[in-house]
Parts: structure tokens; sequence; C-alpha cells
């Protein structure tokens, strides 16, 4: 674990941006969470107050913000849950530091968040937990402010890696990456067309460790930036992705638990039997089978250009190692749900009621 430290000079909050927050001005702080591209801290006051600070990482506009404290609120009336964006003491949504950096603050909200779901029982959980917050958003009708472009946008990725491979022919891992590139691009066509499923308003990255657990049973979300409308394959494809691979993000083999899978399927339509409807449920399976190559894709390719997804320094030489890592892991989580793709889309007939 990330060892404390006190807010003397090498707090990495700037004084500037805690004395914004009157509370929190002559706090304790130390890293917190395991996000990989916003840096996270605990804040802790002389008079026991918490408070969750984040670093935004640059490709993130203030914005975000906006949305955030809106999506938040309207979670709040629905009586669920949340991390709440805490203003500054004279009323701003965030504070930008002396090098342009975007500062905000959050509540503290307790519970466990971990990097695997441990059991079917925590797996129906975690899915009756997204089906909640999923039908809570559903009246949800501001528009964003803060809005991401291509996110699921297969050929965008795929062009990006192709452009990484041809920018760095000289890289220490040109060689790996090329390797699986070369099958990840004859796979890709291979993939549905998504475009007729409609726009939900998505949570955008529901990896495990952005669900929190409380006492066994599914808590609050976090890591509330991405929420906006998207495809419900995408979304959930994303969140089964990460939660039925019990190896995690960080080896290179990596097999989708058919288990843990059937019970997020059935947690999600006993909590939400409102949506989605029967083709969107039908796409869920190529759905994942998308974000494990798109990830594969997003990961070899930061592997060459080492600029965007945080690394850990202990275990890895350099952010190319470990991202190379994780590009193998997510091909093999890949290639595993393509051979249990029947399968698995059997479950999902049988569990799920048509709408
Ligand atoms: C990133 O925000 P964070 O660290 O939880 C990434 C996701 C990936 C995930 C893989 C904004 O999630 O898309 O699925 O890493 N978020 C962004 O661990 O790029
Ligand atoms: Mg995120």
């Amino acid at each position: 674990m990330p060892s404390s430290s006190s807010s003397s000079s090498s707090c990495p909050i700037p004084a500037s941006v805690l004395a914004r927050y009157a509370a929190f001005a002559a706090a304790r702080v130390r890293p917190f969470g395991a996000g990989l591209i916003n840096q996270t801290f605990l804040v802790e006051s002389p008079q026991g107050a918490r408070a969750v600070f984040q670093r935004q990482h640059p490709s993130f506009s203030s914005a975000v913000n906006t949305d955030l404290e809106a999506v938040t609120e309207h979670l709040v009336a629905k009586g669920m849950t949340t991390p709440r964006l805490l203003r500054t003491t004279d009323d701003a949504r965030f504070v930008e530091d002396s090098d342009g950096r975007i500062w905000r603050a959050l509540t503290f909200v307790q519970g466990e968040c971990g990097d695997r779901l441990t059991c079917a029982a925590q797996a129906r959980e975690a899915g009756a937990l997204v089906a909640r917050f999923h039908a809570a958003l559903s009246d949800f009708s501001l528009s964003f402010v803060h809005v991401r472009e291509g996110v699921h946008d297969m050929a965008r990725h795929l062009a990006t890696l192709q452009r990484a491979l041809e920018a760095h022919p000289h890289h220490r891992l040109h060689a790996a990456v090329s390797r699986i590139s070369e099958s990840l691009f004859e796979a890709a066509p291979s993939l549905p067309d998504f475009s007729a499923a409609p726009l939900r308003v998505c949570h955008g990255d529901l990896k495990i460790s952005n669900l929190m657990f409380r006492d066994g049973a599914g808590h609050c979300l976090i890591d509330l930036d991405t929420v906006g409308l998207q495809r419900w394959p995408f979304e959930m494809g994303d969140a089964l992705r990460s939660w039925c691979n019990g190896a995690g993000e960080d080896v290179s083999e990596a097999m989708l638990s058919v288990e843990l899978f059937e019970a997020a399927v059935a947690g999600y339509d006993e909590a939400n039997p409102r949506f989605p409807t029967s083709e969107e449920w039908a796409l869920l399976v190529e759905g994942l089978a998308t974000i494990c190559l798109e990830l594969t894709s997003r990961f070899l390719a930061d592997a060459l250009n080492e600029a965007y997804f945080g690394f850990d320094s202990t275990r890895f030489p350099a952010r190319g190692e470990h991202n190379l890592l994780r590009g193998q892991g997510q091909w093999a989580l890949f290639r595993d749900v393509r051979n249990k793709r029947g399968e698995l889309e059997a479950l999902v007939r049988r569990h799920t009621r048509k709408v």
C-alpha cells in the first residue's frame, strides 16, 4: 500500500488547492484507489473529516465537473449512494493550480473496492447495482457538457495502433506488439455493427474497481467522469470483460468465467426488468468481445506510445512493459470469449426476459 504523507512541502496536492477548501486547508494527504488515468488522494482534516481529491488527467476538460455534479444530484434524488462533488469555499466546482492542472474534491464514501470478484453471489450483486444505476439515470434529461467522441469507435482505435506501429519502428517492444496486432487486425472485421442499439445514459467505465461493496452488497459506483450516452452492449461488455476475468488486468493469460458471467446477467435482469431490449441482450456477448479487442488495441498502442495509461513502477521497468502485458491479457480474453460465444449467448437467452 502507498505510504501516507503529511501536507508538508512533499504534499502532492498544492497548498493553493487545499486552501480553497476551508475544512481541508491543513489536511493529511495520501494516495488512494487504483485508477489508471486521474491521480487520486484521500484527504483527512485535523477534525477527522475526509474527502477524495483528484487531479484530472489533461485529456479531460474541467467541464466534466458540471456533468459530475448534475449526475450525482440526480442519483441522490433517486435514493442512490454516490460520491458527490464538493464545491470550494468560494463555490467553484474545481480549482486550477499554477501549472494549469485541474483539481476537484469529492465526498468520501465508506466501502470496499477490489480488483476482482470473489464469487457468483458478488457477481449477482454487481449486476444488480449497475442495473439500479442505469434505471436511476434513465430519466436524466440534461445534456452532457463534456462529450467524449469515438470512445468505442473500433476503426479509430485500430488506426491509433497502426500509427503507433509506424511511428516507433525501433521501439524495444515493437516485435511483440506487432505479432499480436497482426491477428488483431484480422479478427476486427468479424465484429458486428452496433449502431442500431439505442443510446442510453451509461457509466462508461464499469471495471470492477469502480464498483463499491459494503457487507457483501453492491453499494455504489465511483469514477463518474465517463458517464454519458453510450450503447448498452458496450457498457455491459466493458463491465463483464473486467468482472468475469478472475486473473485481472496484469497477466498475459486471462479467461472468462462462465459462472460469474451467468450470475452477473441474472442479477442485472432481476434488478432492472424494464430494459434493455432483447435485441440489446442479443448483442451483449459480441459487445464483450469488442471491448476486449478495443482494450487490446489501446494497451498495445500505449505499449509503444508510452503516454496514457498509468503503470506500476515497482513491477515494470517502464510504461511500455506494463501495457504490453495488459494488451496480451485482453487479447487472451478476446480469444476465450470468442471460443465460448455459443455457450454465453445461450445463457443470456435463458436468464433474460424478453422486452
Ligand atoms: C481506464 O479511469 P480508469 O483508470 O478507471 C480507462 C478505461 C479502461 C481502464 C482499464 C478514461 O480506467 O477506459 O477500461 O483504464 N479510462 C479512460 O483499466 O481511458
Ligand atoms: Mg475511469
